[in-house]
């Protein structure tokens, strides 16, 4: 594995931060309005992504992350209403800088585990000295009520590691469907508050 492989990760990364930036700061200007609580970014371990593409029966190589990972960049936005998910999503989607190659939504699709998010897969444009390449980045977009679940199922999942007891699914999927609920509701306190203002 060259050395440099990770650098255009790095590069793609710092663009995407700046463009996301701009794109919600001209949002909230716009709205006079907040919607995002917090966003991060990272990029994956390597130790991840040998876990990923070992899963998938692929070899560590250049080519296989290049084909096969598009999580290498990996950006979280965590908004305050579900609305707010819909709006950061349409907001990514129309950039021109920036271009979709796939959407997910685990929001009105949830996965088996009970997981929602809403998931996209953008391009972004490196500029190199004589070529452009264009790198993969997830992009998951959820509320903070989403956030929480997630990140206790993460818990949940590296303590368990190989398989997650029956009761403890079962326990983690209701409480996902109360989570919707609730998230739910937010949204229609928030669409009262609205007529106040
Ligand atoms: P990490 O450590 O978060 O990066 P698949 O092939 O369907 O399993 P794929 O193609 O990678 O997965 O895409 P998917 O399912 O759209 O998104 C994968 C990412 O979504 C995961 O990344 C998690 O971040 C998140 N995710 C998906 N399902 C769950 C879940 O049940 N619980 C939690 N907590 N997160 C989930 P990684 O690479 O698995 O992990």
């Amino acid at each position: 594995m060259n050395n440099n492989f990770f650098i255009k990760y790095e590069y793609a990364k710092k663009m995407l931060e700046t463009e996301l930036d701009i794109l919600i700061h001209s949002f909230e200007l716009k709205h006079g309005y907040t919607p995002v609580e917090h966003m991060k970014s990272r990029i994956k371990s390597i130790s991840s992504i040998q876990k990923k593409l070992e899963r998938r029966g692929y070899s560590y190589t250049e080519e296989n992350i290049e084909k096969h990972v598009t999580d290498v960049i990996g950006v979280r936005i965590v908004v305050s209403f579900l609305s707010d998910v819909y709006d950061i999503v349409s907001l990514i989607t129309h950039s021109t800088n920036i271009i979709l190659k796939e959407r997910r939504d685990y929001i009105a699709n949830p996965k088996e585990s009970g997981y929602t998010s809403y998931h996209l897969i953008v391009l972004v444009p490196i500029y190199l000295e004589s070529y452009v390449e264009y790198i993969p980045a997830e992009i998951q977009v959820r509320t903070v009520a989403m956030d929480f679940w997630a990140s206790l199922d993460h818990k949940i999942r590296y303590k368990f590691k190989e398989e997650i007891p029956e009761e403890v699914q079962v326990e983690m999927k209701n409480y996902a469907k109360d989570i919707q609920k609730l998230d739910r509701k937010m949204y229609h306190m928030n669409q009262i508050m609205n007529k106040y203002q």
